[in-house]
C-alpha cells in the first residue's frame, strides 16, 4: 500500500527517520499538520509568537539569521517552549555550498544550528557532497535533512522534472539522514518521507515578490503533502496569531481527513 494512503500514526511506526517519526507522532497527538514560519525580527517577537501558536503547531520554522538580537539564551528558551507545547524546530537555513563549507556553517559559527534544530534543509545545487557534509554533523546528533525539491515561487528554477527527480534519487540514497522534502506534492512512493509545503494561504493568492499561495485542500488532500507551512497569513498586519493558527490547524487537519477518506 502506498504510504500516502496510510494515516500519520501508521507511518510514524514505519518511517525510518527518527525525527520524522517523532514529528508524525506529535501530529497525531495534537491533531496538527501546521508549521508556522516565524519570520519575525527580534528575540522577544519570536518567543512570544512561539508561545502563542505553540499549542496549535507540530513544527516551528525559523530563520534564525534575521533575528537582530540573537543570543544563546534565545535557543534555550525556544527549546523550553518546544518542550512545553510539544513541537519540533526546523531552521530553514537552505544550505547551498560545498560539503566542507556547509559542515562548518551547520555545526559552528554563532548559530550552531545542529545543536538545537531538529530539521534543516538544503539545495542540492552543489551535488551529493552537500548532503554528505551536512550528514557528518547532523546524523550523529539524530537530526534530519529536508531537500528543497521544489519551491513555491512563480518562476523557481527548482521546479523542473530533472532537478526534482535528482532530489528524489539523492534522498533515497541518503535515507539514513534525509527525512523528507520541501515540495508542493508527494514525489515518490518508493520509500516514505515527510513532505512540507510552504506557500499556503486561505486568503491572499501571492505577494509582490513572486510568492504563490495555495489552499490546504490543494496541498494536503490533492497533492498528498503532509505539512502546511504558513507564515504571514498567521501573524501579518491585522492578524491575531492565535485565531489564525487555530484556523489553519483546523483547515490542515480537515484536508488530511478528507485525503484519508478519499
Ligand atoms: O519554496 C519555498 C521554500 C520555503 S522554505 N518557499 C517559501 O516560501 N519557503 C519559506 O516559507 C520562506 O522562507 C518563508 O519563511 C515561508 C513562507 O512564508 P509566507 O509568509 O509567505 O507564508
Amino acid at each position: 500500500m502506498a504510504s500516502s494512503s496510510l494515516d500519520y500514526l501508521e507511518r510514524s511506526k514505519r518511517i525510518s527517520s527518527p525525527v520524522a517519526k517523532e514529528l508524525l507522532q506529535i501530529m497525531v497527538e495534537k491533531q496538527s499538520n501546521l508549521s508556522v514560519a516565524a519570520d519575525v525580527k527580534t528575540k522577544q517577537e519570536l518567543l512570544e509568537l512561539a508561545d502563542q501558536v505553540g499549542p496549535y503547531i507540530c513544527l516551528l520554522k525559523t530563520h534564525i539569521d534575521v533575528i537582530l538580537d540573537f543570543d544563546a539564551d534565545l535557543v534555550d528558551q525556544l527549546t523550553k517552549l518546544a518542550e512545553k507545547h510539544r513541537f519540533m524546530i526546523f531552521e530553514d537555513r537552505k544550505f547551498a555550498d560545498i560539503g566542507n563549507t556547509v559542515r562548518m556553517q551547520y555545526g559552528a559559527g554563532i548559530y550552531r544550528i545542529a545543536s538545537w534544530s531538529h530539521f534543516t534543509n538544503c539545495h542540492i545545487i552543489p551535488g551529493e557532497g552537500i548532503i554528505q557534509g551536512l550528514k557528518e554533523v547532523g546524523a550523529p546528533l539524530g537530526r534530519g535533512l529536508l531537500l528543497l525539491a521544489e519551491m513555491s515561487t512563480v518562476d523557481s528554477l527548482a521546479n523542473t522534472p530533472q532537478y526534482t527527480a535528482k532530489n528524489v534519487e539523492l534522498a533515497l540514497k541518503h535515507s539514513d539522514f534525509v527525512a523528507g522534502f520541501i515540495a508542493s506534492r508527494r514525489l515518490t512512493d518508493e520509500s516514505d518521507f515527510i513532505y512540507m509545503t510552504p506557500g499556503v494561504g486561505l486568503d491572499a493568492k501571492g505577494d509582490a515578490l513572486g510568492q504563490q499561495y495555495r489552499s490546504p485542500t490543494q496541498i494536503i488532500t490533492h497533492n498528498r503533502s503532509d505539512i502546511i507551512i504558513v507564515g504571514r497569513a498567521i501573524y501579518g498586519p491585522g492578524k491575531d496569531p492565535v485565531v489564525e493558527a487555530q484556523r489553519y490547524q483546523r483547515a490542515g487537519w480537515e484536508a488530511y481527513l478528507a485525503r484519508l477518506s478519499s
